[in-house]
């Protein structure tokens, strides 16, 4: 039943009687009762009786006023005067005063609901004015989809006070004004001075040079103190160098190609491709540090690393405070219409695990992608209707109406300051020229582009309107014009003639302890081991339950079998051996992170970090309770996404040097939904940008007869993308592999991605379990070679990695076989080819076979055959195929036996 269907089938007097107990008394009635009665009090108090105005004269027309006004505020947006270049698209709403029955005649009769809109008794011909110059002006302001009062009041107070009344003091028009000098002609000047160079230009957006310019400086005047930005191509050397603070001449030397190159530093990229940071000053004197992240050209990939990087600098630099990290992230219109990480991002926004105090989102709405007009980009009605997912507010802006743009920001950042959330700002501009320079946009929008090429840029509209207004006089734009061309074609002369150091980007200073890698880093793993007092005291936590706590009974006999193994067995299963590695780095006041989905828990039930109470269901985390000087342990289930998460641990591994942070997937390979960021950062990101990152994949895999889509984390994707000592690739079958690989992560001193094939069945299993003198005085073994075998007597070496390895032992201890050798190799790469080959030498005569249970075109074969290509290697595999696994489970344990079979003849 409806819930509030018993209000229409009450009978009158009887609510006039729950009415009157209500006043008396209101616990008196029931709940529901109440919060009706509650409702009809305020619409009286606010409204009066007849639901017109507190004065309480009210007419029936006072109502249609009102419908009107609400009719504004909701659709007003609709119509407001946002496209500078083109009508835009009729869309159908009632703003007429003939739609709710006024007509001319009452065009001068006076309503008391003006009060509403801050008119007192007004004429309707005053509120409609007043109403058009709010809502249908400059900016649109999309607010009423918001389900909280409380921003839905404030946005409210925002346009029809503050917008209605805007009044710009004259330093802040002319900053405008010169930010958009600045715009305009850097652009100008490259033009002309490199005829036909790609540089993806602002023209037609110019005035998000001056909302950048805004939001710094207020986000300084909010107390923020640092702003992460990301963004696409279009317009990035124009912020690089009017808003970052890059040098012109730096930038000219990119164009000009006089550049010393040192290709020791790494491979490079396209200079719109590249990050910066500094420190800049703002209008109020404070300096606040500003940081472009580096992005790949794919579109919006960036985005989750900001955030992740925003909340690492939260919850390490400022101590958990939202409000001191503001992430901006600047859009494209075909780009944030059509990329679903988009969406990712958005319902990350206000989750514990992912927040960052809200972003502001900028789209710098040229109308166009590539050559797509926005009716095939998209079938939603604005390019940002996402935003409506989160609640958010979304400010449609005129590209051309620097003041209504400077207004528009500045609202997000109060906004961003006071509500903790995400805000849209939709840019509307055009782009002046192609997609690049070069490329002819008239092929597919002659019309669009007849009416560009007459249209006067940004600077000129808004000097037009200052001297008109007499805010400045005439000259004051061309002497700017003057004054920045000169400065500009100094700063050329200067890079034409003085080649530039290629520098690739400065270590930021959280990373200054860090070098970079060299290839004999890569001969022994670090000293990774822990004390046994620590072990214990670790293994302490892990086994002991706070007072009162209810486990389960699973989880009592989880509890009890750690007991076992940590101090009388002193045998650690994987599980053990994980949580023994974050709780030391925990004890070290080391940060760790973890997210990805379900990993509290541990998708197979294995990890159980968090505990819940069977009757209360009260959380308990173990590991925050080792000792009083400790960090906790931060680890997160995450929402069901690949892309964005990855991409946002990614972005918190990037600002975290001294932090271990992992993103667990699902199943292995559930990772290639976050392909982007294994192709475009967690490989490449170095060589291109010399950017470290420590971040942890762990990704499932193993062939235990789930079917195609959990069995291969897809190992032969990663060992395609090593080169250059880029990640470190490991496929273990020891639980001490696992803790010494996960510390050895902070132990060196430079960070580089980790990427494990983890085991699934393995995970509780004795099998891969090792003896707690291994965590006391062991290190990563890169390599593990046979000693069951009689050296002598070995006719074949098995090589092999990962969970296969126990079914060959099997084989081997069963039959009793000294003749047939199994080494395994821990990790793939970097390639442990010195400690490979002393194993493999141990065997002179023997013969060599590579052992893989993934089909032949998969799994490490390629890589191994490609690296062992002056041996004489074999294979033992399944037969090359399309899918990674068989769906049916006969077959899968006929496979798996024929190949340990074959391994043995
Ligand atoms: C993920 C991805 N797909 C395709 C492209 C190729 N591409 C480069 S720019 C562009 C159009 C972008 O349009 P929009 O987001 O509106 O930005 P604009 O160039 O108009 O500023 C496309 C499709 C890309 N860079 N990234
Ligand atoms: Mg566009």
């Amino acid at each position: 039943m409806d819930k509030y269907s018993y209000i229409a089938n009450a009978h009158g007097a009887y609510i006039d009687g729950l009415y009157e107990s209500y006043k008396e008394n209101p616990e008196s009635v029931d709940e529901s009762w109440q919060k009706f009665f509650e409702g009809f009090d305020f619409s009286i108090q606010k409204y009066g009786e007849n639901g017109a105005g507190a004065a309480g004269d009210v007419s029936p027309k006072e109502t249609k006023v009102r419908d009107l006004i609400a009719a504004y505020r909701r659709d007003g947006h609709m119509q407001s005067d946002t496209n500078p270049v083109r009508p835009r698209r009729k869309h159908h709403v009632n703003l007429e005063a003939k739609d709710y029955g006024l007509t001319d005649a009452d065009l001068n009769e006076e309503f008391t609901i003006g009060a509403e809109i801050g008119l007192g008794k007004a004429s309707l011909k005053k509120i409609i004015e007043t109403l058009k110059k709010v809502y249908v002006g400059a900016i649109g302001f999309e607010y009423r989809h918001i389900r909280n009062q409380e921003v839905i009041d404030w946005m409210q107070e925002k346009c029809e006070k503050e917008y209605l009344h805007q009044q710009l003091p004259i330093e802040i028009k002319k900053r405008i004004l010169s930010k958009l000098n600045e715009a305009v002609v850097f652009e100008n000047f490259l033009h002309t001075k490199f005829i036909g160079q790609k540089r993806f230009s602002l023209e037609g957006g110019e005035n998000t040079i001056p909302a950048l310019d805004t939001i710094i400086n207020k986000a300084a005047d909010f107390d923020v103190e640092e702003v992460i930005i990301g963004m696409a191509h279009r317009g990035r050397l124009n912020v690089l160098s009017n808003i970052m603070g890059k040098t012109y001449g730096e930038i000219f030397s990119e164009f000009e190609g006089n550049i010393k190159l040192d290709l020791t530093m790494g491979d490079g990229d396209v200079k719109y491709h590249l990050g910066y940071s500094s420190y800049i000053d703002t209008m109020s004197g404070k300096k606040i540090y500003v940081k472009l992240t580096p992005n790949p050209s794919h579109l919006e990939a960036v985005d989750p690393v900001v955030l992740g990087y925003a909340r690492a600098q939260t919850d390490d630099e400022y101590k958990g405070d939202l409000k001191k990290a503001l992430p901006i992230l600047i859009h494209g219109d075909a780009a944030i219409a059509g990329q679903g990480i988009i969406y990712e991002i958005a319902q990350m926004s206000q989750l514990d695990g992912y927040t960052t105090g809200g972003t502001i989102h900028l789209v710098i709405n040229n109308q166009v992608g590539f050559t797509t007009d926005y009716d095939d980009a998209r079938s939603s009605i604005y390019c940002t209707d996402v935003a409506k997912i989160i609640d958010a507010p979304i400010l449609h802006v005129n590209g051309d109406d620097p003041e209504a743009v400077v207004f528009a920001v500045t609202l997000a950042v109060e906004y961003r300051q006071k509500f903790g959330k995400d805000i849209y700002i939709d840019l509307l501009c055009y782009r002046r020229h192609g997609h690049n320079e070069s490329d002819e946009p008239k092929f597919t929008q002659p019309k669009l582009y007849n009416l560009i090429a007459k249209h006067p840029n940004p600077r000129e509209i808004y000097h037009k309107k200052l001297v008109a207004r007499g805010d400045v006089d005439a000259k004051l734009a061309s002497n700017m014009d003057k004054e920045f061309r000169k400065q500009l074609q100094e700063r050329l002369d200067e890079a034409k003639q003085t080649p530039l150091e290629y520098k690739p980007q400065k270590l930021e200073k959280e990373w200054e302890e860090m070098r970079h890698s060299k290839p004999s880093d890569f001969d022994n793993s670090p000293a990774t081991k822990i004390s046994q007092a620590t072990v214990d005291k670790i293994a302490k936590a892990l086994t002991t339950l706070p007072k009162g706590f209810k486990p389960l009974k699973q989880i009592e006999k989880l509890l009890k079998d750690r007991n076992t193994n940590f101090f009388d067995k002193k045998m650690l299963n994987w599980a053990d051996a994980e949580l023994l590695a974050y709780g030391s780095l925990l004890m070290e006041n080391k940060t760790v992170r973890m997210s990805g989905q379900d990993v509290k828990r541990g998708t197979f039930s294995h990890r159980h970090s968090y505990l819940v109470d069977a009757n209360t269901n009260e959380p308990y985390c173990n590991l925050d309770h080792i000792q009083k000087d400790q960090k906790k342990f931060n680890i997160y289930n995450s929402l069901l996404s690949e892309y964005g998460v990855m991409g946002f641990e990614y972005g918190y591994a990037m600002a975290s040097p001294h932090g271990l942070t992992i993103w667990e997937a699902q199943f292995g390979d559930f990772a290639n939904g976050a392909q982007v960021m294994i192709d475009q950062f967690l490989s490449c990101a170095y060589t291109k940008w010399h950017s470290m990152n420590g971040l942890v994949l762990l990704l499932p895999h193993g062939y235990e007869g789930q079917g195609p889509e959990h069995s291969s984390a897809r190992f032969e994707r990663y060992l395609q993308l090593a080169a250059g000592n880029n990640m470190y690739i490991c496929n273990f079958t020891t639980s001490a592999n696992i803790f010494h690989a996960l510390r050895r992560q902070l132990a060196m001193p430079f960070r580089m991605p980790l990427i494990v094939m983890s085991p699934k069945s393995l995970l509780r299993s004795t099998k891969a379990a090792s003896p707690v003198k291994d965590f006391t005085s062991g290190k990563l073994e890169e390599v593990i070679g046979d000693d069951y075998v009689t050296k002598a007597s070995v006719k074949k070496v098995l090589l092999c990695t990962g969970k296969v390895y126990y079914d060959l032992y099997e084989e081997q201890q069963k039959n009793k076989r000294k003749d047939v050798a199994i080494v395994r190799l821990e990790q793939l790469y970097p390639f442990p080819r010195k400690k490979l080959l002393t194993e493999i030498s141990k065997y002179k005569k023997a013969k060599q076979v590579w052992v893989q249970e993934e089909p032949e075109n998969m799994g490490a074969w390629d890589f191994i055959k490609r690296l062992s290509k002056d041996t004489k290697i074999e294979l033992i595999s399944r037969k090359a195929s399309a899918s990674p696994a068989t769906g049916f489970h006969k077959v899968h344990v006929a496979e798996q036996k024929e190949i340990v079979k074959k391994a043995f003849e």
